[in-house]
């Protein structure tokens, strides 16, 4: 594939220069911001996310900041999950719905003081939807995206890692839970997230300051725990069933079809965006849904094109992310199925820009 022509539109971080650095090979476009997602290979790239360490320049989960006074009620009217647990220790998961129930984000809430939470966004402008509720609705809140760097800390490593650059107490989040630790003279929001299943943290990097000494300090000191830079992984991803919004999901998906149906709240359904449709759908039961799909092939084209999925001749669903995982010998795939084939075992084939594959419909993700 060709080289992204550089411009304002798509816009740098405050990691880049150390992403250059590192020689990175391939970026998406996340956000309208350089999302790095290659630096050896796909392949080389997993193994070594899953047995040592990666400092992740995760930047272009931006923050939609909402401040003031009634910031969390607002943010109830947004998601269909119960926003009640959601505190200055611990932030949530929380896909955000239209009024018809479809997915507009699927990002992570923290609470970053009493009035001040911030929105941790996937690919959509959500900024547009939080702004445009609250100035309709008399909320007096004010809805910004301040400069703040998600840096994800990711791999098996990562908690030894993390202690040595902030301190032994940061081994103490539980995940999902947060904490302000210092980094020298400097404290910084830090989380156990993370866009993978190999364990890790996310910091959140105010400002641009102390963004590249505190790249270089985990860099530095992770040296003989072999650290590398790298980025949100395609094979593992899909592997550990994360989904990406845009590719997996989109506004015409529902998240109770997108197997986020823990994330739905009765509580909260009385109140926000879409809450009837997502109960009718309940009751109904959904027509599709989200599956893992293997997939019969030793390579894959790279899947920047929906991908039709076939009973025999009949159209049943659409593959949106796949991968080769050498580490499972097979294509692995999350597709939209109709509710007539999605049961476990089902076999279908699949039909790439490189020819059909067969496939199979499987009860759970790889990891
Ligand atoms: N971290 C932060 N912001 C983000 C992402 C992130 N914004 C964009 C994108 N990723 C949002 N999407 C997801 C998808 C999955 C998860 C987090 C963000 C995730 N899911 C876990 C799971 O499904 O197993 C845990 C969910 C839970 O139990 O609450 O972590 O990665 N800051």
């Amino acid at each position: 594939m060709a080289l992204i022509a550089p411009s304002n539109r798509v816009r740098r971080t405050v990691f880049s220069e150390g992403v250059e650095a590192a020689g990175v090979k391939a970026y998406s476009v996340y956000n309208r911001m350089l999302l790095p997602s290659v630096f050896h290979s796909m392949e080389e790239d997993c193994r070594h996310l899953k047995s040592a360490v990666q400092v992740w320049d995760v930047a272009c989960e931006r923050q939609v900041q909402v401040a003031g006074p009634e910031a969390k009620r607002l943010l109830q009217f947004l998601t269909p999950r119960d926003l009640s647990r959601l505190g200055p220790e611990r932030c949530l998961y929380a896909p955000m719905t239209d009024q018809f129930g479809g997915l507009l984000n699927d990002p992570v809430i923290l609470q970053v003081e009493e009035d001040c939470f911030w929105v941790s966004i996937a690919d959509s402008d959500l900024r547009f939807w939080i702004q445009a509720f609250a100035a309709c609705n008399g909320f007096e809140e004010v809805v910004t995206e301040p400069d703040v760097s998600p840096l994800a800390v990711q791999g098996p490593k990562a908690e030894a890692l993390m202690a040595r650059v902030f301190g032994d107490a940061v081994t103490g989040l539980k995940f999902f839970g947060v904490g302000r630790f210092s980094f020298g003279v400097h404290s910084m929001l830090i989380a156990r997230s993370g866009y993978s299943k190999q364990g890790g943290f996310e910091i959140y990097v105010e400002g641009s300051a102390y963004a590249m000494p505190l790249w270089n300090a985990l860099l530095e000191a992770g040296r003989d725990l072999d650290v590398r830079v790298g980025g949100p992984n395609t094979i593992e991803r899909i592997e550990a069933g994360l989904l990406s919004y845009g590719n997996d999901m989109t506004q015409d998906t529902s998240p109770l079809e997108a197997g986020l149906g823990r994330f739905v709240d009765d509580a909260a359904l009385e109140v926000c965006f879409g809450g009837r449709a997502l109960m009718e759908e309940r009751a109904a039961g959904s027509v599709r849904a989200l599956r893992p799909i293997a997939i019969a092939a030793d390579a894959l084209p790279p899947c920047d094109r929906p991908w039709l999925l076939l009973a025999g001749a009949e159209p049943v669903g659409q593959v949106g992310s796949a991968a080769y995982s050498p580490d499972f010998g097979e294509g692995v795939a999350i597709g939209m199925v109709a509710a007539s084939h999605w049961d476990a075992g089902t076999e279908l084939s699949v039909e790439t820009q490189d020819g059909t594959y067969p496939a199979r419909v499987r009860a759970e993700f790889w990891i």
